[in-house]
């Protein structure tokens, strides 16, 4: 509406005046909404404007069409592409839940709410969601619960990738109608926000799905494995039922802790062997005749890496929670191992009366038993949320980091409760006594998520004294091997103990150590492979001495008699298993094939088990000795099975870590 002066012909003024007339203004007379008089009136009310008022309004109307014209088309635009961005974002939402699966992490570190994180800033302390319970494996496809997750994520691999080609194809579309002038643009010519390329690269190739991973069927050398199993479980459950060792000749048993140690040590080998019936019947007497409350001394290594390492990874493989509890009952009965005035844990416990001492003639403590308890106490803390397990191994460790009388990282074999020094000094084996001592440092470090960095100096330092100061070649296969330094004296004696070397440098070397240490590992497996193809039964013996000169008629390897048993050990079978694992090469699986050959040949008894023998030497009577040890099922036939496994997945080394006695505990995820 203009204003009544000029509708009145008042003089004209280069401005426009909006003003409203009175009867409009009033909101009064007359209400005249006709389409033609609005025409009229508009009409007439242009052409009272002057020719610059009309000049302004035209120019300020195309003004405003040209922006509206402009910003439309660059709304458009971005719209389209937060339209574009936010599907894109609601997809990778979707796909990422699914391709973690794909890649399912490792157990996630438990935590506890009302834990201290100060002492252990990587992690944090909180009660684990328990894998899905299981109670058993299902048959000897190996249906072991990371299998079923291994066919889902498969699955939902599978379909994310189909989502994933489909919203390509749409997504190409729409880029191809984008067109300026009528020329189309390619999507790779187009200019697209960063955040949509990244979206991009995250996205499995549809044309190269990931591996599929069918499940991978067992073979005959795995079941050979689970026969030789069956066979010496039928042993013990015919004459050592819940007895710590079967005496398969005498058709009895032996007993050290009196703990059903075979029993528990062989749990989680029966698990990944798909060994259902006998695992539900191990299980019942866990449940019901497995009882710690008894004045009973035992030596806290063992029975750690043995009773607390098998209850606590069976609890992760089968989810059930009867083995927690179990192994939160014996950690705590062995705490009182580590009242002594250094800190450094006592070697026996009495775990009904709640006592600790050291061995009757000494106060002395090995160096490998008490630095070899940490994966399984730490794992303790994680799941119960008490640190104070992991406080007191931990504290040994700090201990023994900065404690004198380490030759270039090699420990002498003793150390002292009281003093917490070093005792013997001067003698540095890799064998007896100081093994594991450099396995856990390697093994903690993993364990931890790779940050705790005193334990991987230590570790890098000791192989540097290995190299150094214990590695020589033998006459006449060159053999690089391990042997020992007392006083500065190189003794060429090499227990079949250090053969858990060449696995464990190799496992350093798949988590990033240098390389050199697989070279050495490759070198160090040949000679433990040696060890038992130069002996007349193919069995290594307990100890061997190298030849350092050549001599007519000599082989590389010597035997004293009081060397030459064999208590079926598992250390040369454990390194061809991670030599496998990590290099494909079959020659690993075809020497473990022998070694399995030659047990079955000198060491099976008839009446079922087998047995330690005295005499590797004598093929025709190998002297048996009437005993199993519980290691035979906890470490050597699961290392056997495992090494004879083509399935990655069968305990991946990047989510599990072995303890010393073969049980695996997993390796922890940050929070
Ligand atoms: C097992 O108890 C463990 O492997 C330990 O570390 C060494 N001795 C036996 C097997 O030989």
């Amino acid at each position: 509406m203009y204003s009544s002066a000029a509708a009145a012909g008042s003089p004209r003024r280069d401005f426009i005046s909006v003003t409203l007339g009175p009867e409009e203004a009033a909101g009064v007379g007359g209400y005249n909404n006709s389409k033609a008089w609005r025409r009229r009136s508009c009409w007439r009310k242009w052409k009272q404007l002057s020719r610059l008022q009309r000049s302004v309004i035209l120019f300020l109307f195309v003004f405003l069409a040209v922006c509206g014209v402009i910003s439309y088309t660059s709304m458009g635009e971005t719209w389209k592409s937060i339209t574009n961005k936010s599907l894109d974002d609601q997809r990778t939402e979707q796909e990422i839940p699914r391709l973690k699966l794909a890649n399912p992490a490792v157990l996630p570190a438990p935590q506890k709410a009302d834990a201290n994180h100060r002492d252990y800033p990587e992690l944090s302390l909180q009660p684990p969601k328990p894998p899905r319970v299981r109670r058993g494996p299902s048959n000897l496809q190996i249906k072991a619960p990371w299998r079923d997750i291994r066919l889902k994520t498969r699955h939902d691999t599978m379909r994310a990738v189909e989502e994933l080609v489909e919203a390509d194809k749409v997504e190409k579309t729409e880029k191809s109608i984008i067109s300026w002038r009528g020329a189309v643009i390619e999507p790779d010519q187009s200019t697209e926000p960063p955040s949509s390329k990244i979206t991009e690269l995250e996205k499995p190739s549809p044309v190269e799905p990931e591996d599929p991973k069918e499940p991978v069927p067992i073979n005959e050398r795995q079941l050979a494995v689970i026969e030789a199993f069956r066979h010496a479980w039928k042993g013990y459950k015919d004459f050592a039922w819940g007895h710590d060792e079967l005496k398969p000749l005498s058709k009895s048993y032996s007993e050290w802790f009196g703990l059903g140690l075979t029993l528990i040590d062989a749990l989680d080998t029966m698990w990944i062997l798909g060994l259902k019936e006998e695992f539900e019947e191990a299980r019942k007497w866990v449940a019901n005749d497995l009882v710690f409350d008894k004045n009973v001394d035992v030596n806290l290594f063992e029975s750690t890496i043995r009773i607390l390492g098998g209850l606590l990874s069976t609890y992760h493989l089968s989810g059930d929670s009867l083995f927690l509890e179990k192994a939160k009952d014996i950690g705590n009965r062995l705490m009182p191992a580590f009242k002594t005035p250094s800190k450094i844990p006592y070697s026996d416990v009495n775990i009904g009366r709640g006592t600790a001492h050291p061995p009757r003639w000494t106060s002395d403590s090995t160096v490998a038993e008490v630095t070899s308890i940490q994966l399984e106490f730490r794992e303790l803390s994680r799941l119960t949320g008490d640190e104070k397990f992991r406080k007191a191994v931990d504290e040994v460790m700090k201990h023994v980091h900065i404690l004198s009388g380490k030759n270039d990282g090699l420990v002498p074999m003793f150390i002292n409760t009281n003093s917490g020094q070093f005792t013997h000094l001067g003698v540095y084996t890799l064998g007896a006594r100081a093994d594991s001592y450099y396995e856990y440092l390697l093994k903690q470090w993993i364990q931890g998520g790779k940050k705790e960095n005193e334990l991987l100096e230590d570790y890098m330092r000791a192989i540097e004294g290995v190299k150094k100061h214990l590695l020589q070649r033998s006459e006449p296969k060159k053999l690089t091997f391990v042997g020992e330094l007392a006083h500065g004296h190189f003794s060429a004696k090499m227990d079949h103990l250090v053969c858990f070397l060449p696995g464990t440098l190799a496992l350093g070397a798949h988590n990033g150590l240098a390389a050199d240490h697989m070279k050495l590992a490759e070198t160090l497996i040949e000679t433990c492979y040696q060890m038992y193809a130069q002996v007349e039964t193919g069995l290594s013996p307990e100890i061997v001495h190298f030849n350092l000169h050549a001599q007519k008629g000599h082989k590389d390897v010597e035997i004293k008699p009081a060397d030459r048993h064999n208590l079926l050990r598992p250390e040369t079978v454990e390194s061809l298993f991670y030599m496998y694992r990590f290099t494909g090469d079959k020659k690993y699986q075809d020497w473990g094939w022998e070694i399995l050959q030659n047990f079955n040949r000198y060491t099976r008894v008839p009446t079922g088990g087998y047995t330690s023998i005295n005499n590797v030497q004598n093929p025709s009577n190998p002297e048996p000795r009437d005993k199993m040890e519980s290691f035979f099922l906890g470490e050597t036939l699961k290392y056997m099975f495992l090494l004879f496994s083509d399935d990655i997945d069968l305990i991946n080394l990047d989510k599990y870590v072995f303890n010393t006695e073969a049980h695996p505990l997993p390796i922890w995820v940050p929070a």
